[in-house]
């Protein structure tokens, strides 16, 4: 897998099952510019994240939010998954700041294959992107590190509404990987990931971030518009 200099490979098991940790990959005045984005939307619309921290679509619609990756630092970065080379738009945002908007061990697959999630494609590559100051309390992510991940299953419980969680009993017996970020940084990984909002830390301090979805070019979706990382533009598919 082809890396970025600063870029830190955690674990690479498969296409679909891997980690990395891009570091000082966006710059923090563009980031604060994206996050400024996000706040006067929140002021104008209050509910843009009733629902359990996701931003609705009127806080997405909008080509600001691809500022962030038509300036990443080092374009190489997307050398790492090449066949990944058309982002999802538009791009979830997520604000968690109660332990409700937290989400339970996950594999991205599932909310492909579901009906409210990303839909339509059947793999792809996420790069998840902070845009608030990281604190030692901020709910991150963290990750299986596990060599023998396949499609889990998944269900529905009252304590998460609106994500769905691989059972407890289900989880694999493997360790776990909380990697330490810093602002400007992203953390890559496929859709077999095993990965949930990591719980470490007592208090809820806010984190506003964005999930990109990177797919393939073969599986793009007529009328559905995408960033294409190749040629660094927005491109509806016709
Ligand atoms: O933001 C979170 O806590 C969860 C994010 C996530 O599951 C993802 O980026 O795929
Ligand atoms: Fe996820």
């Amino acid at each position: 897998m082809n890396m970025t200099i600063l870029s830190k490979k955690l674990f690479d098991y498969d296409d679909e099952n891997f980690l990395i940790h891009a570091r000082d990959l966006f710059d923090i005045q563009i980031l604060a510019k994206t996050l400024a984005y996000v706040n006067l939307k929140v002021a104008k619309c209050p509910t843009a994240f009733s629902e359990h921290g996701i931003g609705s679509d009127t806080l997405r619609m909008n080509s600001v939010l691809y500022e962030l990756v038509s300036h990443v630092k080092d374009r190489k970065v997307f050398q790492g998954f090449p066949q990944y080379s058309y982002i999802s738009y538009p791009p979830m945002i997520r604000r968690v700041r109660r332990k409700e908007d937290f989400v339970g061990w996950h594999q991205d697959l599932k909310y492909l294959k579901s009906a409210r999630g990303l839909s339509l494609h059947a793999t792809c590559v996420t790069m998840f992107v902070p845009l608030n100051e990281i604190e030692i309390e901020s709910p991150i992510l963290e990750f299986y590190d596990n060599k023998n991940l396949h499609e889990l299953p998944h269900d529905e419980t009252k304590q998460s509404q609106n994500s769905y969680r691989v059972p407890e009993f289900m989880l694999p017996q493997a360790s776990i990987v909380r990697p330490k970020i810093a602002l400007g940084d992203a953390l890559v990984f496929g859709d077999k990931t095993l990965h949930r909002t990591s719980t470490v830390g007592t208090g809820v301090t806010e984190r506003v971030s964005i999930e990109f979805r990177f797919v393939k070019e073969l599986e793009l979706v007529s009328g559905k518009d995408y960033f294409c990382t190749r040629n660094m533009t927005l491109a509806r598919q016709g």
